[in-house]
């Protein structure tokens, strides 16, 4: 039996959505229009505006007027307060954006229920409070250049101005918080782009963030395609600094085309996290974990623990049990109450995922659960677990972003870091060992922004989120993100 729907989600995609450009909403300036479909059936969802460099021209507009007028006169405490807002008026939507999330996405709505949505409420809750809380330091001087002169010197934290955010659309609720979160805090005005396959809940959540009180033109969303509103926003000179979430491929992208007013570039990006399984490890806890590790969210998380590496003397062990795991999983639409994995984002993932699934299986892996497409509605693929593999395969070095994890067995502590990090990527890792020494050798030697021990996709509004190598510039979250949306400033007064 599927869920019923709030009459308020059946309101909202039953409208064609608009863009939302200095606090009105808006048709696209071309007239143009997009759909978004149910990835559980490939139907037409809902019909949206679809923004080009035209309407980036007018929220760039909008959003350097806010920054230098109204937003700017606000104190800390004000901002502070209508950002805490944000997060109250998302919880008291939770049922709504859940809902709207699971339709979108296709995420099952008891995850978008108890993850996605309130931890988007918490990420606003968590920066409210730095809005108050953005400081500069006062510094001694020597000035060898001035001798016998004194000095007073002081840094101020300033916000960068105008950002342009482009986000992906695995968790296209929680992305928007992530990015828009600190840059309200810091002051900063912003035109985010959403996916152009979940823009539903940015646009639901830019009518709550008018009705926290937030001035017009502040945040500006514009739904669109990557190649025209995403790329026009990179290049726009107006544009002070992006914040990308996305392919590592696009990443690359952006950068070039930041280059062009050499705005300040943040990117979060692919993944091929290492899992690691010490033969001492708690087997039902890792086995339960490194399945939650791949499996969560269909594996389209960034951070997938998506090669298992397991002790040689557990392997057979541990691979039955996450391949166990994975062929009782109950695959379906998100609103289906019983549903434990939903249907990929879109055709094209669906495509890009069975073609390396194709391709693992000609380079000779082995799966030992799923492997498939699932039914032929819909954009469903089975959890899969493949083994017999070798470093050089496509499905070991490339981002799947689908439930399919590599498994391969380990020996010892050293050839396992240099496995681990035998990957451009460097977003996430897993450790599973009751040897805590080992646990933080080995967390030492790994090349990735985050190590979970024990543990796995734990995230949380304090703590920072990012990538070394090719997964990323900067850090998400945390007091660390408010950084990246600041500028330092030195001011250096003489006294004598
Ligand atoms: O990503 P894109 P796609 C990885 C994952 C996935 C692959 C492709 O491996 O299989 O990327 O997914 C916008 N200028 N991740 O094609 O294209 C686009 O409109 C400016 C990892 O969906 O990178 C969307 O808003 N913007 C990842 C956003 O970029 C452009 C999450 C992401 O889309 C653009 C998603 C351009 N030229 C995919 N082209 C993660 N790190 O979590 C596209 N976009």
């Amino acid at each position: 039996m599927t869920v019923t729907l709030d009459k308020s989600v059946e309101d909202f995609v039953a409208k064609p959505r608009q863009l939302f450009i200095d606090g009105r909403w808006v048709d696209a300036a071309s007239g143009k229009t997009f759909t978004t479909p149910d990835p559980a059936t490939g139907e037409t969802l809902a019909r949206i505006a679809e923004a080009d460099a035209e309407d980036v021209e007018r929220a760039v507009k909008a959003a350097r007027r806010a920054f230098e007028g109204p937003w700017s006169r606000l104190t800390p405490s004000e901002r502070g307060r209508m950002i805490w807002r944000i997060g109250d008026l998302i919880l008291e939507h939770l049922e709504e954006l859940a809902q709207l999330e699971s339709l979108d996405n296709g995420k099952p709505l008891a995850v978008a229920r108890f993850a996605d949505v309130p931890l988007a409420a918490d990420l606003f809750h968590y920066m409210a409070g730095w809005a108050t809380k953005i400081e500069g330091n006062t510094i001694s001087i020597s000035a060898p250049t001035a001798p016998g002169a004194a000095f007073h010197a002081y840094t101020l934290r300033e916000p960068v101005g105008v950002v342009a955010q482009i986000i992906p659309w695995n968790f296209p609720l929680l992305m928007a918080a992530w990015k828009l979160g600190p840059a309200l805090a810091t002051g900063n005005t912003v035109i985010l782009k959403p996916a152009e396959q979940t823009p539903l809940s940015a646009l639901r959540l830019a009518e709550l963030i008018a009705e926290a009180g937030i001035p017009d033109g502040v945040v500006n969303v514009l739904p669109g395609y990557g190649e025209t509103a995403g790329a026009a926003l990179a290049a726009h000179p107006g544009v002070d600094k992006v914040a990308f979430t996305g392919s590592t491929e696009v990443g690359k992208l952006i950068v070039r085309a930041a280059a062009g007013n050499l705005k300040k570039v943040t990117l979060e990006l692919g993944g091929k996290s290492p899992n690691i399984v010490f033969d001492d490890a708690d087997p039902a806890l890792a086995i339960e974990g490194a399945a939650n590790a791949i499996f969560f969210n269909h594996g389209q998380c960034c951070v997938a623990g998506s090669r298992l590496f397991v002790h040689q003397s557990r392997f057979d062990e541990v691979v039955e049990g996450v391949a166990g795991i994975a062929r009782s999983i109950k695959l379906g639409r998100g609103l289906e109450p019983d549903t434990q994995m939903g249907p990929l984002v879109s055709d094209e993932q669906l495509r890009r995922v069975t073609g390396l699934l194709d391709s693992g299986r000609d380079e000779g892996a082995r799966a030992v659960a799923g492997g498939a497409r699932h039914g032929e509605r819909g954009y469903f693929v089975e959890p899969t677990v493949l083994t017999d593999i070798r470093p050089d395969m496509r499905v070991v070095r490339e981002e799947i972003f689908g439930p399919v994890v590599v498994a391969s067995p380990f020996s010892d502590l050293d050839e396992i870091a240099a496995q681990a990090n035998d990957t451009p990527y460097g977003l996430g890792a897993g450790i599973w060992t009751r040897d805590i020494s080992k646990a933080h050798a080995l967390a030492s030697k790994i090349r990735s922004g985050t190590v979970w021990i024990n543990c796995y996709n734990v995230f949380d509004a304090a703590l920072p989120f990012g990538g070394y190598k090719q997964s990323g510039w900067g850090r998400e979250m945390g007091h660390e993100a408010l950084e990246a949306y600041t500028e330092v400033k030195s001011v250096c007064t003489r006294l004598q």
